[in-house]
């Protein structure tokens, strides 16, 4: 990327006095902190600038688990009032535009458009700042602000930390030597503290949902699976934000390439939560039930559909991923052991889902 196009960003920012950003709908982690830490940025380079935030969250719930980041500070659109059109309008960590939900308007209303990204993109913006090869949104605002040599401060440092751990899996996904010497520079900035908040986001009731899980997840050696009933989530006096993040649990077994979560909640919907080692895609997957994704490892859907549909429709899917050979990518593997996770025992996935809805009985309407 040249240099002088952050400086022209840095310049719009100047001449601008109205800001919109908006992120990815179904946000993670890396969008709501790209967006945090490029609210600190404008408001370092333009102080008196107004910053409106939108993001289309799927539930009040997802927000929750974000929510000590943000303290609740984000704009939703009247749909009463006529569209305002704002200076500047900034997409994050938005592969595409129609990812930008019912804020698409906003972005397109816009007098500049500027979108930050570092998935596949097709540039959509007036100014674009995409780096595929980037681990993150928050890596590639880490480098606009050392570029610019703007400050950063501990806070900053340590949301920036957050959006680079979550979109890497704790840093074994998409991380690189270029990642890494990040990381070092913020853990001179961030007091452990700050980076620890951050990771301090588990709740005992997920714990015990988790517990719930590890002991009845089903496995066929590539593909793991796990069902949280209702009942489970209400015997834990949880909710379905304290199941999200388990599917990163069940991806780290040896050998498994995809692993999905579904929750079961009372009106029989169904949430799933879908996870894919490197070199495999959940994208497909989650495509087929028409949710969403942040890359090719992370993505999620819900479904009103029967659980049995469900599962028909998605066997394909996963089929073709775990049938995929990538047994290079794993150096710890070597040949004898890849036979033994690689080929276990055969067992159909058709079978598998079974036995995962056998062994959740009260799943079956
Ligand atoms: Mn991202």
């Amino acid at each position: 990327m040249e240099k002088n196009t952050y400086d022209e960003l840095i310049a719009g920012i100047k001449g601008a006095k109205t800001f919109a950003l908006i992120t990815h709908k179904f946000p993670d982690a890396d969008a709501f902190c790209s967006k945090k830490a490029f609210a600190r940025l404008i408001r370092n380079v333009n102080p008196e600038a107004t910053v409106h935030k939108f993001v289309e969250y799927n539930d009040k719930e997802n927000l929750g688990r974000y929510e000590h980041l943000f303290h609740n500070r984000l704009d939703e659109l009247n749909p009463e009032e006529p569209l305002q059109q704002y200076d500047m309008v900034v997409a994050l960590d938005c592969a595409e535009p129609h990812r930008m939900g019912k804020y698409l308007p906003i972005f397109e209303n816009g007098k500049t458009t500027v979108n930050i990204d570092h998935h596949e993109n097709p540039k959509y913006a007036d100014k674009n700042y995409v780096d595929d090869k980037a681990s993150s949104t928050c890596e590639i605002l880490y480098e606009i602000f050392k570029e610019q040599d703007i400050h950063v401060s501990d806070s900053t440092a340590s949301v920036l930390y957050g959006g680079m751990m979550t979109d890497t899996g704790h840093f074994k996904n998409n991380a690189t030597a270029r990642t890494f010497r990040i990381v070092s520079e913020i853990f001179d900035i961030a007091s452990p503290e700050r980076v620890n908040e951050l990771l301090s986001d588990k709740t005992v009731e997920g714990t015990k949902i988790f517990r719930n899980c590890k002991q009845n997840f089903l496995y066929d050696g590539r593909f793991a699976v796990a069902n949280i009933t209702q009942k489970d989530i209400e015997d834990a006096n949880a909710t379905y934000r304290d199941v999200l993040g388990m599917s990163d649990e069940l991806l780290s077994h040896r050998g498994v390439y995809i692993a999905i979560v579904f929750a079961h909640e009372k009106d029989g919907l169904i949430r799933a939560s879908c996870r894919a080692d490197k070199g495999h895609s959940i994208v497909d997957i989650v495509k087929s039930q028409g949710g969403g994704y942040s890359s090719e490892q992370v993505g999620a859907f819900s479904s009103k559909k029967h659980v049995d549909e469900v599962y028909t429709e998605l066997m394909p899917f996963i089929e073709k991923q775990i049938n995929q050979n990538v047994v290079e990518h794993n150096p710890f593997l070597d040949a004898t052991s890849y036979a033994r996770f690689a080929h276990p025992k055969k067992q159909s996935l058709k079978h598998l889902l079974q036995s995962a809805i056998m062994l959740h009985p009260v799943i079956k309407q």
